[in-house]
């Protein structure tokens, strides 16, 4: 790609809101091309959802080699992976590494959080505005603000008056948090709760678990990176970074082609003991229906729930831990080590909040409807404002006054998940209506990004001064999503924030792309080479068409 030079007297061409792995690898893509760019970071560190997740036993559900950055060969060549799967601090090291190699780090101004970005047409810029008065201008406005980076404590009545400690998953202090000899509970048996669970148990004098829905989780099958895999990765990297980019979900999980109605009852049976023992997410890959057949679905279900109750020790323990209410992987699974025989402990309580609501907290700990349990720790394993929290909180303004929050209030509405109508040179990053959540985050942030430099050049070596989502065309993706959706067996399963519907008052609206990782990216590439079909450029449509960018299905 050639460098060339955006003609402007503003400070940056570039704001970029979150020195996650989305903001980092976008201010080193974006400078490369020759743009001054600063990034702006909340946090008192780089790493986003790596820095802020500290909680033990965090780590990626991803295998490792597959979770990193494909964008340098040196790095990925020379970067040394100690586990299958890496722990939240090797990942920090990881991002703190890349920042130090590239030189990214002046460019990064942390303790800095955005409190307002405005659009002004005449300018043609966006004016950030940071907690501490500092103003910014930039052409360019890139929002690397992380999809699940808004900690959602429930609003249960009288956490004020907790005389111990309370921490959010999302939130954990730098520091860790010292449990030994006291009584902790866990609110929450998501993603989050069932990695800190096992640990928080070692640690422990006692543990509660107040779970409100059981959930799947497999086992990790975590170990030491095998220094034969890790050599085989290495030789064969290229091809592998291409199949995770032509993938469903933007990894190198090998993933059954058959139907599981091809197969026998014994064939299926052999593969759900594949996959667990493979591990993690591979559940999900065992038959190319396991999401779209409910029949399928519910003997994988039912699978699971036979190794539950062979590893959990006590019947009733093990049923409580047995999901019922949804089809496997509609709300997403888990992956830990040594969850559900954490529940075998002595130490260990599982208090099922569902028969027995947690009424409130009281001094000494959480009153449900059934009893008082004291604690000295409370930790909220209780998710996030996912997928559109931090965009709705900064509220960026777009043309003509239009507020994001207020477009948004019937659910997050963008054109590829890229760019929102009436917010001309505002790009997001792996955000609502793109695969997202629903892939290697690594591998959309990848994509997303090197597609934005795409356009932002563009842009720049053809003289137009912006571009935006047609409302058409939005409106178009966004029934296409939701029909993709509709397609599975998510439909069935609401309950979830995938919905949103962790949120009160939350529009029950579902916002990822199913559509696959290799479909969406070529849909993308594709429309880029066409002339940016289904998107408004300098205030103009392209002199393509658009009338049939919506109704395309994937
Ligand atoms: O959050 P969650 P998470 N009273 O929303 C419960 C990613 N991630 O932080 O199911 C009682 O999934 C809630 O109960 P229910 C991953 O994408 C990845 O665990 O709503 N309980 C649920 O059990 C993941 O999906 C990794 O009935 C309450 C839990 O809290 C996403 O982040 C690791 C409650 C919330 O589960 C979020 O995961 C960690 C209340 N008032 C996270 N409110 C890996 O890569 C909520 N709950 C492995």
């Amino acid at each position: 790609m050639q460098n060339f030079e955006i003609e402007t007297s503003r400070g940056y061409d570039a704001v970029v809101v979150g020195a996650g792995l989305a903001g980092i690898y976008a201010l080193y893509k974006l400078r490369q091309q020759g743009l001054k760019v600063k990034v702006l970071e909340a946090g008192s560190g780089i790493g986003g959802t790596w820095f802020h997740n500290r909680y033990p036993g965090a780590r990626c559900d991803i295998e490792s080699l597959d979770y990193s950055y494909s964008f340098d060969n040196d790095l990925q060549q020379e970067w040394k992976w100690t586990e299958r799967y890496a722990s939240q601090p090797e990942i920090l090291r990881y991002v703190n590494h890349v920042a130090d190699r590239f030189e990214l780090r002046e460019h990064i101004q942390l303790d800095t959080k955005v409190v307002s970005a405005v659009f002004a047409e005449d300018d043609n810029a966006w004016t950030l505005t940071t907690d501490s008065g500092q103003v910014y201008q930039a052409k360019y406005a890139v929002m690397a603000t992380g999809v699940l980076s808004v900690p959602q404590v429930p609003s249960t009545t009288g956490l004020e008056d907790f005389t111990g400690e309370w921490y959010h998953s999302g939130d954990w202090p730098n520091d860790g948090v010292d449990v030994r000899g006291k009584r902790v509970g866990v609110i929450g048996t998501g993603s989050s709760g069932t990695q800190m669970i096992p640990l928080l148990a070692e640690q422990a004098d006692e543990l509660i678990v107040f779970q409100r829905t059981a959930n799947f989780c497999m086992p990790a099958q975590n170990r030491p990176m095998d220094p034969d895999v890790e050599q085989e990765w290495k030789a064969t990297y290229p091809e592998r970074r291409q199949f995770a980019r032509q993938s469903g979900f933007g990894h190198n999980q090998v993933a059954n082609p058959k139907s599981g109605k091809d197969v026998t009852a014994e064939e299926r049976q052999a593969e759900f003991e594949n996959r667990w023992q493979l591990g993690g997410l591979y559940m999900m890959r065992a038959f190319k229906d396991i999401l779209t057949d409910k029949d399928v679905n519910n003997e994988a279900s039912e699978y699971v729930r036979s190794k539950i109750r062979s590893i959990v020790a006590d019947p009733k323990t093990a049923e409580e831990l047995s999901p019922r209410e949804m089809p496997l992987g509609t709300k997403r699974l888990c992956s830990g080590t040594g969850y559900y025989e954490t529940f075998n402990r002595e130490n260990v309580t599982l208090v099922d909040v569902k028969e027995s609501p947690i009424e409130r907290v009281i001094p000494t700990g959480v009153r449900t409807s059934t009893a008082d349990y004291d604690l000295d720790v409370l930790c909220f394993a209780t998710g996030f404002d996912a997928m559109t929290g931090a965009l709705n909180r900064l509220n960026p303004v777009g043309r003509d006054g239009r507020e994001l929050r207020d477009y948004w209030a019937a659910g997050p509405r963008t054109y590829l998940g890229l760019t929102v109508n009436g917010f001309p040179n505002m790009f997001i990053i792996a955000g609502p209506g793109s695969p997202s959540v629903f892939s290697n985050m690594v591998t959309s942030i990848e994509q997303h990004v090197e597609w934005i430099a795409d356009a932002i050049e563009y842009l720049e070596s053809n003289g137009l001064t912006s571009i935006e989502a047609d409302f058409e065309a939005e409106a178009g993706w966004i029934e296409h999503v939701n029909e993709v959706a509709n397609g599975t067996l998510y439909r069935d399963f609401k309950a979830t924030w995938f919905y949103g519907a962790n949120v009160p008052g939350k529009p029950v609206v579902f916002m990822p792309y199913l559509g696959g990782v290799g479909n969406y990216w070529n849909r993308i590439t594709r429309i880029a080479q066409e002339g940016y079909e289904g998107f408004l450029l300098g205030g103009r449509r392209p002199a393509e068409s658009i009338s049939n960018s919506s109704s395309a299905g994937i």
